[in-house]
């Protein structure tokens, strides 16, 4: 019985003595912004290291939820843990319970070590967190055997008392520590950034289909439903205060701006559609904004690239690299966005700044919380993805999606619309086709022509007959090309395939 009660307490134990130190950790973490919690660097090394399959697979059960999968699980296995821990330290293996936490802490500091912009106190949480560990074990210790060290009672009331005042402390921490965060914080500056206007508007937007087509996409995605790709567990906390763009690598000119002289160049907008590689047929990583930014023709041209440079590859605060040919900025509206949709660039999007190129996956692009654009070459430099397995290559496939009705819905027999979305940026969509079961392809109503970067809106009127219907999409480029049928997986350069629905007509 006592035994029982024991053990079920040493495992708690063990969890405030972890828990207070992984908070501790979390408050100094919080100071600098490029320090990282202990479990933010360990997961950090888990998505630099884990095998294509796995994150493809991560991607497709969590969808954009899949580095809160990848933190949960690293939680899980620290709260596993902290448990054994407890445990073998007050049922007298305090060494190997020290070794656990030493080793622990070790992986947390190595990790710590290897991300972006780390310095030597990057080392610090995971120690800060190692040894607060250690100290509370040896508290909880002292207290649990302050009287009746003999029967191996515990002090139950001294030790629910230190137990109470390290949650409470531990709370603490960790709520100074997200003050402090939040008051440098590039959100609060980031809200009362006024966007310069534009030399050129573009005309405001039609009205969109998606108003009149229930389940069609709006034609601009809202920046809180814009898909969202990276490689980030926590989101890069940039203070434009201090914040530079540096332009450099083979130019005779190398160049650095601040966030004002950023700004203060003339913006011009763009629509845009951007898409991730990793997309399957049919899915939805990819949007449509109206970005707002300096162009990045201009601003290179201005830095004198060397005549044998044929790469430009962004840099991110956070150490990410995206690369593309020199020869993309071919005239196409590639720019440095500061605004999506009418906002400041929002912090998920890449505030303050992020690169946006027509045309190209957002791996070989769209770096975002852009801090440098280095001018390189192929043979010297290659961006994340491209180790990774990923094509150094890499520009937009011509894509169609069905939106309504949706993948194994059951609809009501008699009229209704069948429509989506197609894209091809920069070559634009000239013909969208849709085919029921094997009835002849029919050409559908194609929406609002934004700009050949964008994608389009289609639709089409269907007398849903009842039964199991199989509904096929396909699109045309503004080439007269027509989309590739041939079922190519998202690796190493974008998914192919016709975008293919099968529902049930009552
Ligand atoms: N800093 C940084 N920028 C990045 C990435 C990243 O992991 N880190 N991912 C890229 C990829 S793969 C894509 S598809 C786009 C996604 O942009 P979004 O999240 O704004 O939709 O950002 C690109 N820019
Ligand atoms: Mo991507």
């Amino acid at each position: 019985m006592l035994s029982k009660g024991r053990t079920r307490i040493d495992g708690l134990l063990g969890l405030v003595a972890v828990g207070g130190g992984l908070a501790l950790s979390q408050f100094f973490a919080s100071l600098k912004s490029n320090l990282n919690a202990p479990v933010v660097s360990i997961g950090n090394r888990v998505i630099d290291h884990v095998p294509e399959r796995v994150k493809e697979f991560a991607i497709r059960s969590f969808g954009v939820n899949d580095k809160q999968a990848l933190v949960i699980t690293i939680y899980l296995v620290v709260l596993i843990l902290a448990v054994v821990i407890g445990h073998l330290y007050f049922s007298g293996k305090k060494s190997r319970a020290t070794s656990t936490v030493a080793l622990m802490t070790l992986i947390g500091a190595t990790s710590a070590f290897f991300d972006a912009s780390s310095d030597v106190l990057s080392l610090l949480p995971s120690l800060v967190s190692g040894g607060t560990t250690l100290w509370i074990l040896r508290l909880l210790k002292s207290r649990a055997t302050a009287t009746d060290v003999e029967e191996g009672r515990l002090n139950r009331r001294e030790l629910l008392k230190t137990v109470g005042f390290i949650a409470a402390g531990s709370a603490g921490a960790v709520f100074v520590g997200n003050f402090f965060h939040t008051h440098a914080s590039a959100q609060l500056k980031r809200l009362n950034i006024v966007l310069p206007k534009a030399l050129k508007f573009l005309p405001p937007p039609p009205k969109d289909p998606a108003l009149t087509t229930p389940g069609l996409s709006k034609l601009f995605t809202p920046n809180n439903e814009f898909y969202r790709i990276d490689t980030a567990i926590i989101v890069p906390n940039i203070n434009i205060d201090t914040w530079r763009l540096r332009i450099d690598g083979m130019v005779d000119n190398p160049t650095e701006f601040t966030y004002k002289e950023l700004t203060d160049r003339p913006v011009f907008q763009l629509d845009d559609t951007i898409a991730c590689v990793s997309n399957e047929v049919g899915g939805n990583l990819v949007g449509n904004a109206r970005w707002l930014g300096i162009r990045l023709d201009d601003l290179i041209k201005e830095a004198s690239p060397s005549g044998s440079a044929d790469q430009v590859m962004g840099h991110s605060v956070d150490g990410f690299t995206a690369g593309f040919p020199l020869a993309a900025l071919d005239g196409r509206d590639a720019m440095i966005a500061i605004g999506m949709n009418g906002e400041p660039l929002p912090i998920d999007h890449g505030f303050p700044a992020r690169i946006i190129v027509p045309g190209l996956y957002g791996y070989v692009s769209a770096t975002k919380w852009l801090t440098r654009i280095e001018l390189t070459r192929f043979d010297r430099a290659q961006g994340y993805w491209i180790p990774r397995g990923w094509s150094a290559q890499a520009p937009i496939k011509t894509s169609s999606r069905i939106d309504t009705p949706a993948i194994g819905s059951s609809v009501k027999s008699g009229n209704r619309a069948i429509a989506g979305v197609a894209w091809a940026p920069t070559r634009g969509i000239s013909k969208v086709e849709v085919r029921v079961d094997n009835d002849p392809w029919r050409t559908a109503t194609l929406g609002p022509a934004l700009a050949k970067t964008t994608w389009r809106q289609w639709w089409i009127d269907w007398d849903a007959k009842p039964g199991t219907r199989t509904i096929t999409v396909r699109a045309t480029d503004g080439k007269g090309e027509l989309q590739s049928s041939r079922s190519v997986p998202v690796v190493p350069d974008g998914a192919e395939g016709w975008h293919t629905v099968d529902v049930t007509v009552r």
